[in-house]
């Protein structure tokens, strides 16, 4: 096969020419923007995913095209590596000089990474590309497969999938299908079968009662729930709200994260019974949370920790009873509850370690237990077993039937990447088990009221963290006033982060009190403004404040 480079500068001069000379960086979670903004970049990660692919040996690697949970009139790409983590650090260097190189220089761009990484141009090459339901995805796509094309790649398309589903489906195609059938049937039917057979027909038990309501945040998940529900055999009856059909917008007043950020239910929300179990899911379903209003009309949050302690516990007294040994661990990140914390390492006994914001170091630190679970407090999350402990449990099956829920619990977790239908449904599983109802799961510990802020800044670089972004460094002087704000507060914290994602300098506080937590966030935001070049409008001083 020969491959003339000059094709990718004539696609890109012709149909995917650079509009904007504005930086762009390859973040947290890819390249994020304005949608009109990104033909150009999506052209290119195209062309990067097909070199990518051929340094890897020919493995296939995914393309996903999203932008979560932002507004609608974003977009978004990301890269899957082959094992379904995210592109090694080095290469999201090289993605983030591709797609700032000028049109005229991209031709010389592409040569440079083939000769620097020593890249065999004439070998096959597999890019598997998806995208969420914005109305601008498919011709982002297009601009992916276009790239792909342009150096004589294979591309194929799975048009509208989860975020998960995409990480499952590199894997799956990688690993020659022992993780399962690389196609969307495939997908339902490894998490479906191991869900049904986990619930052996036993659909209520205890306090437990087997129906809830699922806001699909007018996004992804929606869709692919209503594709479940037609394929599970009423093993779990579910209403979908948000199903992003008609008016609504994706993740606008509903989803995961609005849910999360807002402490309310989406506005679309119908009456329910009180103590009703609800899920939200982002835009792409790789995150989710719990919640329920109570008799008195109260509103419950069960998060991302709730998740994870909730998941914890129940794997630990699993493990112990099926009298084999593994090292269990829990991975947070600096957003996680106070209490949460407390409550795993004083009450379930299982080590917790902190990582800075972002899936991949939370997976990164969890592939070091045998049975790592991770989970951001956001809800994006879920639990990776190492080789080891696979084998372990699969011995102790011939022995300890009990051993079997473990073996089916792997299948249901997609282990490549949070997974908000998967997480769900082994949340599902797990309340059944135990005959709960969200009563019995938020009383196993109380959360610190919380609150976060944004706070706009000239340059948001000039805030710089270190142990796992729970102390700043700079600008000098910074951490020592919010050190002297939080000791005025009982079971104060804060801590001040530079956005990955967004221009914005994000504030963190808890305390022991709602009013407490409102007047250190306050605080805080103006340290904020003051000491790292605020420029947004003043912050909103709260009733109580005493500043
Ligand atoms: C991205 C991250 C998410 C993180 C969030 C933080 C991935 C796949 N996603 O969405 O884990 O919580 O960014 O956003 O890594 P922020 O940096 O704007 O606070
Ligand atoms: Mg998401």
């Amino acid at each position: 096969m020969s491959i003339n480079l000059r094709t990718v500068y004539a696609f890109a001069r012709e149909m995917y020419p650079k509009i904007t000379t504005e930086p762009i960086q390859y973040g947290t979670a890819g390249f994020r923007g304005k949608a009109e903004f990104l033909d150009s970049v999506m052209f290119r990660m195209g062309v990067l995913a097909t070199l990518r692919s051929r340094f890897r040996g020919g493995s296939v690697i995914g393309v996903m095209i999203t932008a979560s949970h932002n507004p609608e009139p974003d977009n978004g790409v990301k890269l899957i590596d082959p094992k379904g983590e995210m592109l090694e650090p080095s290469w999201e260097t090289i993605a983030t000089d591709l797609v700032n190189v000028s049109d005229q220089d991209l031709e010389q761009q592409v040569a440079k990474i083939i000769k620097d990484n020593q890249i065999d141009v004439a070998s096959s090459s597999h890019v598997y590309v998806g995208m969420d339901n914005r109305y601008h995805s498919p011709r982002l796509l297009k601009a992916v497969s276009d790239g792909v094309i342009a150096l004589k790649g294979n591309v194929r398309e799975f048009g509208i999938v989860t975020t998960p589903m995409m990480h499952y489906f590199v894997v799956s195609a990688n690993t020659k299908e022992a993780y399962g059938k690389p196609t969307e049937e495939g997908y339902y039917k490894k998490l479906i079968s191991a869900f049904e057979e986990l619930r052996d027909g036993c659909l209520e038990k205890g306090n437990y009662r087997n129906y809830l309501v699922f806001d699909g945040a007018n996004g992804v998940g929606a869709r692919k729930m209503l594709q479940f529900i037609k394929r599970m055999n009423k093993s779990l009856d579910i209403t979908v709200i948000n199903q992003g059909i008609g008016s609504g917008k994706i993740n606008e007043d509903c989803g995961a994260d609005y849910v999360k950020v807002q402490q309310r239910p989406p506005k679309s929300m119908p009456s329910v019974e009180p103590f009703t179990r609800c899920v939200s899911v982002d835009g792409d379903a790789d995150r989710v949370v719990y919640f329920f209003t109570d008799d008195s009309g109260q509103f419950h949050l069960l998060d991302g920790d709730r998740i994870a302690t909730l998941v914890a516990g129940y794997l630990m007294d699993l493990i112990k009873s099926c009298e084999i040994n593994l090292r269990l661990g829990l991975v947070q990140t600096a957003y996680a509850n106070g209490a949460s914390t407390d409550y795993i390492e004083n009450e379930l006994k299982v080590p917790v370690s902190c990582v800075p914001t972002g899936v991949k170091h939370l997976h990164h630190k969890a592939l070091e237990y045998d049975v790592g679970i991770y989970f951001e407090a956001n809800g994006h999350g879920t639990i990776v077993f190492s080789d080891y402990a696979k084998s372990v449990i699969a011995q102790a099956v011939t022995t300890n039937p009990k051993a079997k829920t473990l073996l089916l619990l792997i299948d249901l977790i997609n282990e490549t990447v949070g997974d908000a239908i998967s997480d769900m449904l082994l949340v599902e599983t797990i309340l059944n088990h135990k005959g709960w109802d969200v009563k019995d799961w938020i009383s196993t510990y109380n959360d610190l009221p919380n609150r976060q802020l944004k706070i706009k800044v000239k340059d948001r670089n000039v805030i710089t963290t270190t142990d796992a972004e729970r102390i700043c460094v700079k600008p000098v002087g910074l951490q020592d006033e919010i050190n002297m704000a939080v000791s005025n507060y009982k079971r104060g914290r804060a801590f001040v982060r530079p956005s990955g994602t967004e221009d914005v300098v994000r504030v963190y506080a808890e305390a022991a009190t709602k009013e407490d937590t409102e007047n250190l966030s306050y605080e805080v935001g103006l340290l904020v403004q003051r000491l790292a070049g605020g420029v947004g409008p003043e912050l909103t001083k709260p009733n109580n404040a005493h500043l």
